[in-house]
C-alpha cells in the first residue's frame, strides 16, 4: 500500500499538526498551567508527569493472530516476531520520532467469541495489561484485520472484552486495521463502507479515530509517524490523562497472584513432605507437626485401602 492510501485513513480524524504535540509550545505551557494549578491547590496533579507528557503508553488489544504483536514491532521500528503467541501481557520500551513509547502487548480472545467464552486466564492477562504501564495507558490500539469481513458477532466479540477494561477506554481507544496490504488498491474507506453496519458501529464507538498499518513494510512511508500524531491528538483531546484502570480490578488481580503462589509454595511443601516420608528423611518439627499427623493417617489409610482391594 502507497504512503498516499495509508494517510487517507488519517485525513479525516486526527489533529493534522506534523510536529509532536508533547514537545510542541501547547505541550508547554500546559506544564506550566497544570503545575500553577497545582501550585494553587487547585487541581491535584494525578498524573506522572514523566509518563503522561514525555512519553506514550499503549495498550494493544485484540482477537489473536490479528496482528497486535506485528503493531508493537511496526511501531517500536523491531524487526524480528519470534512467532510465538502471546501469552502474558509484555512490556517494551522504545524510542520513536523523538518520543518515549512504552507498548504493552496482551494475549487475544478467540475471533469472534464473546468474552463469556473466553478463559479466565486470558482475560486477567487483558486486565492486567493495565497496570504494566503506571498510572494508566493514554491510548488503546484496537487492532482489527483489514483481510477479514466483519459482522455482528466480532462486534459484539471486541465489544464484550474491551469492556472488561472499563467503558472508559472507548475515549482512549483508536482503531487499527493492520494487514493493511491486503487493500491492494482499495482505500480503508471504501473497505469499511463494504463491511456494513457492525464495523461503522464500531469506528463511531471510538468516534471515528482509525488508521491503517501495513506490518510486511514496516520501514517505508510515514505510517508510524502518521499513527504517533493520531495518538497524540488522542490524549490532548483526553486532557493528556491516562487511561485510570480500576484499582478493584487490581486488587482482585493481586488476590488471584498471591493464592496462585501460596498454591504452588503448599503443593511443594507436599510434594517434599510425600518425599521424606517415603524415604524415612524426617525433620524433627515436621514429625511433631499435626499436619504430618494427619497426613500419616491418610497415607496409611490409602495403604490399607489399597491393600483391601488387592
Ligand atoms: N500480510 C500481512 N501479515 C501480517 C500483518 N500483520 C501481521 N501479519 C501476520 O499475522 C500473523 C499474526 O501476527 P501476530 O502479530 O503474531 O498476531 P497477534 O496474535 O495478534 O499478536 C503473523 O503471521 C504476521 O506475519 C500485515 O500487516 N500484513
Ligand atoms: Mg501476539
Amino acid at each position: 500500500m502507497s504512503h498516499k492510501e495509508t494517510s487517507k485513513g488519517l485525513g479525516s480524524m486526527s489533529p493534522s499538526k506534523s510536529e509532536n504535540l508533547i514537545f510542541s509550545p501547547l505541550g508547554f505551557i500546559f506544564i506550566v498551567k497544570q503545575t500553577f494549578m497545582y501550585l494553587m491547590g487547585i487541581q491535584t496533579m494525578n498524573y506522572t508527569p514523566n509518563h503522561c507528557l514525555f512519553g506514550l503508553t499503549i495498550v494493544l488489544l485484540g482477537s489473536r493472530g490479528v496482528g497486535k504483536t506485528c503493531v508493537g514491532n511496526t511501531i517500536l521500528g523491531c524487526k524480528e516476531h519470534d512467532g510465538k503467541r502471546t501469552v502474558h501481557s509484555e512490556v517494551r520500551h522504545g524510542s520513536v520520532d523523538q518520543t518515549e513509547v512504552t507498548v504493552v502487548d496482551s494475549p487475544g480472545w478467540w475471533k469472534g467469541f464473546p468474552a463469556e467464552d473466553t478463559p479466565q486466564a486470558v482475560k486477567d492477562e487483558m486486565q492486567r495489561s493495565l497496570f504494566l504501564c503506571p498510572p494508566g495507558p493514554h491510548v488503546f490500539l484496537l487492532v482489527i484485520d483489514a483481510d477479514t469481513s466483519f459482522n455482528a458477532k466480532h462486534l459484539d466479540a471486541v465489544t464484550s472484552h474491551v469492556e472488561l477494561l472499563g467503558e472508559a477506554v472507548w475515549k482512549h481507544t483508536i482503531l487499527v486495521f493492520s494487514r493493511g496490504d491486503w487493500l491492494r488498491t482499495s482505500t480503508i474507506e471504501e473497505y469499511i463502507e463494504g463491511e456494513g453496519l457492525a464495523l461503522q458501529s464500531l469506528i463511531e464507538q471510538c468516534e471515528n479515530r482509525y488508521h491503517v498499518l501495513n506490518n510486511k513494510n514496516a520501514e517505508e512511508d510515514t505510517q508510524v509517524t502518521e499513527l504517533l500524531e493520531k495518538i497524540t491528538g488522542t490524549v490532548a483531546a483526553n486532557a493528556w490523562q491516562p487511561f485510570i484502570p480500576d484499582q478493584q480490578i487490581f486488587m482482585s488481580l493481586e488476590k488471584k497472584r498471591r493464592s496462585v503462589e501460596e498454591g504452588a509454595i503448599l503443593r511443594q511443601k507436599l510434594v517434599q513432605t510425600q518425599r521424606n516420608l517415603l524415604t524415612g528423611e524426617l525433620d524433627e518439627d515436621l514429625k511433631q507437626s499435626k499436619s504430618l499427623c494427619v497426613f500419616k493417617n491418610t497415607y496409611k489409610k490409602s495403604l490399607i485401602e489399597l491393600f483391601v482391594s488387592v
